[in-house]
């Protein structure tokens, strides 16, 4: 069974097989943990988000999709770039909206499995500039992880970067 931990940091300095990146459908980099792994990483995986681009998404990546880059000058060897929904005040878009954060989670998990990564560790997704409430993030990342992890992952680390986030993943962890 996988091993589910919480730690209170910055996902660039994780030392796993995989970091999985909160992206946008673009691709080619933004602000909070994507602009943070880009700028600790280096241009290889700018280039190959490129790439990428330029063959498989030509109209970039969906929103609950994930897709695999080397993790250039970061101690993991791949990010795992993946795109969150965007939160929506209107509850039964949220509603709708909620299975494509739990894709994220289980997407990441499948590509790290096929490039034989045992280790993976998560931002806490969407919640940044894409404004889900953290509790309710928590509770579908949590959730997610527990009951989907595929058998060859042994630890998914969540990594977050304040103490409400903290509070919030270690206190779903605990139930
Ligand atoms: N390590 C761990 N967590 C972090 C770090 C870090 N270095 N930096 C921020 N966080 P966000 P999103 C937390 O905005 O909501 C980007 O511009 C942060 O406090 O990074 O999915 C992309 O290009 C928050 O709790 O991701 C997209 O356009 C969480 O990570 C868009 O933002 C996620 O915040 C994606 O938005």
């Amino acid at each position: 069974m996988v091993a589910v931990t919480v730690v209170r940091g910055d996902i660039t300095e994780q030392q796993v097989d995989a970091v999985v990146n909160a992206a946008n459908s673009e691709l080619l980099g933004g602000g909070g943990v994507d602009g943070a792994i880009h700028r600790r990483g280096g241009p290889a995986i700018l280039a190959e988000c490129r790439r990428l681009r330029a063959t498989e998404y030509p109209r970039g990546l969906p929103t609950g999709q994930a897709v695999a880059t080397t993790a250039g000058d970061l101690p993991a060897r791949w990010v795992i770039h993946t795109v969150g929904p965007v939160w929506s005040v209107r509850g039964d878009r949220a509603a709708r909206l909620a299975p494509l954060l739990a894709s994220c989670y289980r997407e990441s998990l499948r590509v790290a499995e096929e490039l034989g990564a045992r280790s993976v560790a998560f931002p806490a997704i969407s919640t940044g500039a894409y404004r889900w409430p953290m509790d309710d993030a928590a509770r579908i990342a949590v959730g997610t992880v527990r009951e989907e992890s595929p058998a060859a992952i042994e630890e998914v680390r969540f990594v977050l970067f304040d103490a409400a986030a903290y509070d919030a993943f270690s206190g779903r962890l605990a139930l």
